[in-house]
């Protein structure tokens, strides 16, 4: 609870900074100036199509008792929730496409089936169409199963570990790499906050896939070379009726959204820490 409550300082600050400057290097949205009730119609957040549903802004359960977006209450897959932000003065990337490297992070209660994605606002009408040549991509977490779709067809599924629990709160991150693979490769990291994981774990069987379908060649073109449209980001969230398991779609939460870079800690770091650890304990005892 400690850390927790630490992060969500850590936010409203970055919040507080974010009209002061678009460059802010750890943009995070975090809901909190939102109000309960519909999500779409709320700071530049918008449906992704006029048969969605716009999702909701609420209070979070478990670890997470912030404000936190979820999927609109629904009975079937014809009346999921899919919704996207289109960047602004409020809340942008802090990158540009001179970048060969970015990453989107996000909590994600477990408990429905959620994807994500990075899209492109390509026709301007101040919303991402999802499924009709806007996204980029998709990252999904479901049941049992956290996969990635950048060919076109789901084939780089992989399974969640068994220690992932439904109400359990995830941060995921997909992170990309622009300068290998057809139009770059992603791979994907996790950890599981409930459980008290501390460090992102890659995904096996999602490291390093070629992007190579989808929309990604056109998005990243419109988008390559143009800071305004780098500023551009979408996010989709699409909750599936018929893939809950335990949790009801008001259950299907996220909430501490980043697109910056994403840093692993590297072993050597690890290894300059815990050296560093043995000397601190050396002086102390001497
Ligand atoms: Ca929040
Ligand atoms: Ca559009
Ligand atoms: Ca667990």
């Amino acid at each position: 609870m400690k850390r927790h409550v630490h992060v969500t300082a850590v936010a409203l600050t970055v919040l507080a900074a974010s009209a002061m400057a678009r460059s802010a290097a750890a943009a995070v949205y975090t809901f909190e100036g939102l109000s309960a009730g519909t999500l779409a119609g709320q700071d530049n957040w918008a449906k992704s199509g006029p048969t969605y549903n716009g999702g909701l802004v609420t209070t979070g359960a478990g670890v997470n008792g912030t404000k936190v977006a979820a999927g609109s209450s629904e009975t079937n897959s014809a009346t999921e929730t899919a919704v996207g932000r289109v960047n602004d003065g409020n809340w942008s990337y802090p990158l540009d496409f001179n970048d060969t490297s970015y990453a989107l992070q996000v909590d994600t209660r477990y408990g429905g089936s959620t994807y994500w994605t990075f899209g492109y606002d390509a026709n301007s009408n101040g919303s991402i169409a999802y499924g009709s040549g806007e996204i980029a991509g998709l990252l999904f977490v479901g049941s049992s199963v956290i996969g990635a779709n950048v060919t076109g067809a789901w084939t780089f599924d992989s399974s969640l570990p068994a220690t992932t629990n439904a109400g359990d709160w995830l941060r995921v991150a997909w992170v990309t790499d622009w300068t290998t693979g057809t139009y770059g490769t992603m791979s994907v990291y996790m950890k599981n906050l409930t459980d008290g994981e501390t460090d992102f774990q890659p995904i096996a069987g999602l490291q390093g896939l070629d992007i190579n379908g989808l929309d990604w060649g056109t998005w990243r073109a419109n988008a390559t070379g143009d800071a305004s449209k780098a500023g551009l980001f979408n996010l989709v969230d699409n909750a599936d009726a018929f893939a809950t398991f335990g949790l009801n779609f008001n259950n299907t939460q996220f909430d501490n959204i980043t697109v910056g870079h994403f840093v692993l800690p590297e072993p050597a770091s690890l290894s300059l820490l815990g050296i560093g650890g043995v000397l601190l304990l050396r002086r102390r005892r001497s």
